[in-house]
């Protein structure tokens, strides 16, 4: 399917680089078809070329708003040379032959950037040019297309090195590389125009517009469908904020689902209390004992039915939102005096098993964590084992750690959570502002258990901890350098165990 170019239209804002194109062009013999400015620069060189108005009949119009735009121009570029009718009305209505096209569209996005008038901008929006590099792109089968300065080397070799012949494939790439040129320019004028927000929104249908985004000067869109997960019993609309909190806090829960009575209140998606009692009153109260001022305005989940009880005691509270699977009738009433938001949680909520987030531009999908650590999988690595006491604390605590942001450590100790350091640059850092806080909340770390997000690379965090009192460590192991953890926590009589799996969460 090699094709040789013997006819080209040339059109091009910029003449750079032209002069050498056009010598070896007209070295080949090629007809040169072009527009009123190109058609100077090429006459200028001494070399001819016919007027785009002659293979028309046409003048360019409305100042230059139409040159190209003619059957006569387009049939030449979009003729099937293979194709009995298209060769018949190619005789038939006189259409010239076009094999080449070069385009160098009027500079949009530069006549923008220098802050021209809008009159200006507007004129710079190219018609005839964009649809000649769409047309020759199309029919690639029979046209060669230049739509960028940048492709002049690639055709200088077609036509020097093989004499104007090109084969399917080098029109076909060519052509991409044309559809890249069309789609960026045609991005930067919706760019220019979406200034609008009607727009705007248009641009992210199907969504559920929220007050807000993240804070109050952004725009922001919910796409999902609540409703199928949830049913709100009372409350105003959920915001941003409030979404992202409700997504933590139930895959937060999910992890306690088959356990004791479990209350958690979420902060900025990470957990700042949490216990499992024999009531969810209790459990309520030692989540909130955790971290009582970071409980102001948080996200209350928890894994049973919300009884009156309970809810008299979340009403001494101000919180944004409270999550349960089901509520005792006269509870509601009680958790509706006030102006939070009660969201009734579906029995088998189910999450998506991908998960995706933006990133540069384009976005991240990745599978869900699904690893929940569990007694059969941990391996003892030190000389003392964890008691039975100590290895329950340390699956509670390691289910926690999966649902905070990284770097996380989490103490924990009778199901209760004490304090976690998070989403902090360092795991010492994580380390130290947990114990921090449980010192500052009044609990008592000795017999508590550690658990952390990654391997520690360094025995620092193990020194700490047992300088704290903490007697249990889990953590996933695979450091290079776990052996001095190992025997720091040999030396000392610490139980540590190790995972394999990492819970990082960025
Ligand atoms: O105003 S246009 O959209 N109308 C046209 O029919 C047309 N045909 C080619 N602009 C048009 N062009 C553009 O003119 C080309 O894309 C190129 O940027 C420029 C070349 O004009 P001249 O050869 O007169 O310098």
């Amino acid at each position: 399917n090699t094709k040789t170019i013997k006819s080209a239209l040339i059109s091009v804002f910029s003449k750079e680089g032209l002069e050498t194109v056009v010598r070896k062009l007209h070295e080949q013999h090629v007809t040169i078809y072009s527009t009123g400015g190109t058609e100077d620069f090429i006459k200028n060189l001494g070399i001819p070329v016919v007027p785009v108005e002659e293979v028309t009949s046409y003048p360019s119009i409305l100042g230059g708003r139409v040159k190209t735009l003619h059957p006569k121009v387009f049939g030449g570029i979009l003729n099937r040379q293979d194709h009995e009718g298209d060769v018949q009305q190619m005789a038939e209505y006189d259409i010239p032959q076009i094999d080449l096209v070069i385009v160098d569209l009027y500079p949009f996005e530069k006549t923008v950037a220098s802050g021209a008038t809008e009159a200006d901008i507007i004129e710079k929006i190219d018609i005839g040019g964009i649809s000649l590099i769409r047309a020759a792109a199309k029919n690639f089968n029979d046209t060669v297309i230049i739509a960028s300065v940048e492709d002049y080397s690639k055709l200088l070799e077609l036509i020097t090195a093989q004499h104007g012949a090109t084969t399917l494939e080098d029109r076909k790439l060519l052509a991409a590389k044309a559809f890249h040129v069309s789609s960026h320019y045609d991005s930067a004028i919706f760019n220019y125009f979406n200034t609008d927000e009607t727009i705007l929104k248009q641009s992210v249908s199907g969504g559920q517009v929220l007050r807000y985004g993240e804070n109050p000067h952004q725009k922001g869109w919910f796409f999902g469908d609540f409703d199928a997960m949830f049913k709100k019993l009372h409350g105003k609309e959920l915001s941003y904020n409030n979404l992202l909190d409700v997504d933590a806090a139930v895959n937060l829960i999910l992890e306690f689902k088959d356990d004791a009575p479990t209350f958690a209140i979420l902060k900025h998606n990470n957990a700042c209390g949490l216990a499992s009692r024999a009531t969810i009153k209790d459990a309520y109260l030692a989540a909130l004992a955790g971290d009582p001022t970071s409980a102001f305005g948080g996200v209350l989940i928890a894994n049973t039915n919300i009884d009156v009880e309970t809810a008299s005691e979340i009403n001494q509270l101000f919180c944004e939102v409270v999550i349960a699977p089901s509520y005792d009738g006269d509870a509601v009433s009680i958790l509706s005096e006030k102006k939070n938001r009660i969201i009734l949680i579906q029995n088998d909520v189910t999450l998506p098993q991908r998960q995706v987030r933006t990133a540069l531009n384009g976005f991240l999908v990745q599978d869900r964590n699904n690893i929940t650590d569990n007694k059969n999988t941990l391996r003892t690595v030190t000389s003392t084992a964890p008691t039975a006491r100590q290895t329950e604390d340390l699956i509670f605590a390691s289910k926690i750690c999966k649902n905070t942001k990284s770097n996380t450590i989490v103490l924990a100790k009778d199901n209760t959570l004490l304090a976690s350091g998070t989403g902090q640059t360092s795991r010492v850092d994580a380390l130290r502002q947990a114990i921090d806080k449980a010192n500052s909340f009044g609990f008592d770390l000795n017999n508590s258990v550690m658990a952390s997000d990654a391997f520690f690379p360094f025995p620092d965090c193990v020194e700490m901890a047992h300088h704290a009192g903490i007697t249990a460590v889990i953590q996933p192991g695979g450091s290079i350098k776990d052996e001095l953890s190992i025997n720091y926590c040999n030396e000392n009589k610490v139980a540590m165990v190790f995972t394999g799996t990492r819970h990082f969460k960025h």
